[in-house]
């Protein structure tokens, strides 16, 4: 799986600590859209859900959360906690995120606006789609 964790460089002094995050610096893609998740409600899970372009980097600026990987073949978690370190999440991959802590602010940096066309919402779906490099074949066409 082509995910990755970036640790980002805190720049900090006696007042504390800053983390900058610039495209194709920290960011290995020009960012188009930043969203954040707050006040989730325990025992919450979201996302379920892949991209077929989108690239982003997940950070848990506050608090903590876990977020499920799949790309069809491996499965994966991976605890988010530190407000510098990234998790980047290429495109074709299947996410949950969930156990988020009462304060935590998950924040995505993504390479492209909001598209529901780039979604893939159903498991099944996703699953022909990344087996068929691609493409989700009609029911007709099997
Ligand atoms: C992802 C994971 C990590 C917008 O209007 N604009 C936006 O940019 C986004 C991201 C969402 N929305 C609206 C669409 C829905 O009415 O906000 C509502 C909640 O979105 P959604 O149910 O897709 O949220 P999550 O937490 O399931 O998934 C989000 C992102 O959508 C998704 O791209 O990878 O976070």
């Amino acid at each position: 799986m082509n995910d990755r964790i970036i640790l980002f460089q805190p720049h900090g002094d006696e007042r504390g600590q800053l983390v900058a995050l610039e495209e194709f610096k920290e960011i290995p893609f020009r960012i188009k859209r930043v969203y954040y998740m707050y006040d989730t409600v325990k025992g919450v899970s979201r996302g379920f859900h892949a991209h077929k372009s989108l690239q982003q980097i997940l950070v848990c600026i506050h608090g903590s959360c876990k977020i499920k990987l799949d790309d069809g073949k491996e499965k994966k978690s991976i605890s988010l906690n530190k407000p510098y370190e990234g998790l980047y999440v290429p495109n074709d991959i299947w996410r949950e995120m969930y156990d988020f802590s009462p304060d935590a602010v998950l924040m995505v940096l993504a390479s492209e606006l909001y598209d529901e066309d780039d979604y893939i919402r159903n498991y099944d779906d996703f699953l022909e789609y990344v087996n068929n490099h691609g493409n989700i074949v009609s029911k007709d066409e099997v």
